[in-house]
């Protein structure tokens, strides 16, 4: 993560399995890894009503990193990643997780 894009943007994961996550935070503030239940957005910008919609989500400090886990979700599809930090989504920090059924 950076001020303020996610990079790579676009996540592909197996449905269902445990996943890790290994990230950086190369930029000057806060940032969020924010994983949206299925079905839901954000839209255009995180607001209070959005924090049900979570599915799982991760904080990084600047300069910071973590290494972490969280179980994909069983339905494969396209689920909406954001930063909740304000002002972020609006600055472009958007992604893309697409799980999906493996054999
Ligand atoms: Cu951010």
């Amino acid at each position: 993560m950076t001020d303020f894009q996610f990079t790579p943007n676009e996540f592909i994961i197996p449905a269902g399995k445990e996943i890790s996550i290994n990230s950086a935070n190369n930029g000057g503030v806060i940032h969020n890894f924010v994983v949206m239940k299925f079905g839901t957005t954000a839209g255009d910008t995180f607001e209070n009503d959005d924090v049900v919609n979570i599915y799982w989500e991760v904080e990084i400090l600047p300069g910071g990193s973590i290494s972490d886990t969280f179980t994909a979700p069983t339905e494969s599809g396209e689920y909406q990643v954001v930063c909740r930090t304000p002002g972020h989504i609006e600055a472009g920090m958007i992604a893309k997780l697409i799980v999906v059924v493996s054999e």
